[in-house]
């Protein structure tokens, strides 16, 4: 089949962009921007701390605000030992540079042996600014025990956004970003509008099919509250509150500058006066909170799924196995709404009980 041949033309042809890419970015002096060390991440956040490195980029004309904003993120990468790697070149089109450094930097990490890698890339776009240091990254990362978790987003009203994101050292992200950047050249008729990078990501964390398991990559993400990871400022005002971690600064045109320059002044004159400690910010409870729901709701899924494939056939099922896809989809797409999934989990239950009160 020419298709056929097309697309291993085509898959052959990424593996040789990723290898170029490596090639390239290890050439680039990405050592320099690490700290010295990145123990004392393990000292300071206690717990059960996951290894996080932090990634931006900064390219083309000079640009003193996003310059400011990502010294802000070293500083609060420097405070927690989280290695910053910022690509300063070009490698790509446009777009796709973003995809493309976190591909090249998340294989490079699994080059590593396991105990020496990040095990989690967090995102940070330029016009993001961290205004509370004291709120360490790792704890908004699923707890290890959810396995199957590989990437950690927040959305808006044109859904998923890729300003702020956390992607997991993994096969898996791998495989999701390959197609992310394969996404053009496999389905060129579609229209990926503006933020082409970002659209082409969405399709691909929807997918239910093929992928690494032939499941596709939905069940591989949860959404986070936006203002927890990914607070934006509006024309009028900033959407978040004391204790936020950052401001991230989508959209807003001609007002990006002025805004920008405000919380830069402000977290480089008075650094404390958005700082909150973590134990103040309500931080520690409302992501323990959040991944307990989550890991309850997933369980509760699974094990009526494994009862539905255990029942003798001919029982009716159908109620039950509706509610499970409905608990999944709303694990998915809407764990950022609590009262959805809580509503999905509680019709999974009623579900349950009233398929298995023996009509
Ligand atoms: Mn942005």
């Amino acid at each position: 089949m020419p298709q056929g041949f097309t697309r291993r033309a085509i898959g052959a042809l990424l593996t040789a962009t990723a290898l170029l890419l490596i090639w390239r970015v290890s050439s680039y002096d990405v050592a320099s921007l690490a700290p010295s060390s990145s123990n004392n991440q393990i000292a300071k956040s206690g717990g059960n701390p996951r290894r996080i490195a932090k990634v931006s980029m900064l390219y083309g004309n000079p640009n003193p605000l996003y310059e400011r904003a990502l010294q802000s993120h070293e500083r609060h990468a420097n405070r927690w030992g989280y290695p910053m790697y910022v690509l300063q070149e070009d490698i790509s089109e446009g777009f796709w540079n973003k995809p493309s450094y976190v591909l090249s930097l998340v294989i490079q990490e699994l080059a590593k042996p396991a105990a020496k890698r990040s095990e989690w890339l967090m995102w940070v776009d330029a016009d993001s600014i961290i205004i509370n240091p004291a709120i360490p990254a790792d704890i908004f990362l699923p707890p290890s025990d959810l396995s199957e978790i590989h990437f950690v987003a927040s959305k808006d009203q044109n859904g998923l956004n890729t300003g702020i994101v956390f992607f997991h050292v993994h096969p898996w992200t791998v495989s999701m970003l390959v197609e992310t950047l394969g996404h053009p050249l496999y389905l060129p008729e579609i229209d990926l509008g503006r933020s082409a990078d970002q659209e082409a990501m969405a399709r691909i964390m929807k997918k239910t099919t093929g992928g690494p398991e032939g499941q596709g990559y939905a069940a591989g993400m949860a959404y986070l509250p936006r203002p927890w990871i990914n607070t934006y400022e509006w024309h009028h005002a900033y959407e978040g509150e004391k204790g936020n971690m950052l401001v991230h600064f989508p959209g807003l045109e001609d007002d990006r500058w002025p805004h920008m320059a405000n919380w830069l002044d402000i977290v480089e004159k008075t650094p404390l006066e958005w700082e909150v400690p973590l134990k103040e910010s309500g931080y520690d409870e409302l992501t323990r909170e959040f991944w307990a729901k989550f890991r309850a709701a997933r369980d509760l899924a699974n094990s009526v799924q494994e009862d539905i494939w255990l029942l003798p056939t001919g029982t009716s099922t159908s109620l039950r196995q509706a509610a499970v896809n409905n608990v999944r989809l709303a694990l998915q797409q809407h764990a950022d709404e609590p009262e959805l999934l809580q509503q999905q989990v509680d019709e999974l239950k009623a579900a349950v009980k009233e398929e298995s009160s023996g009509r």
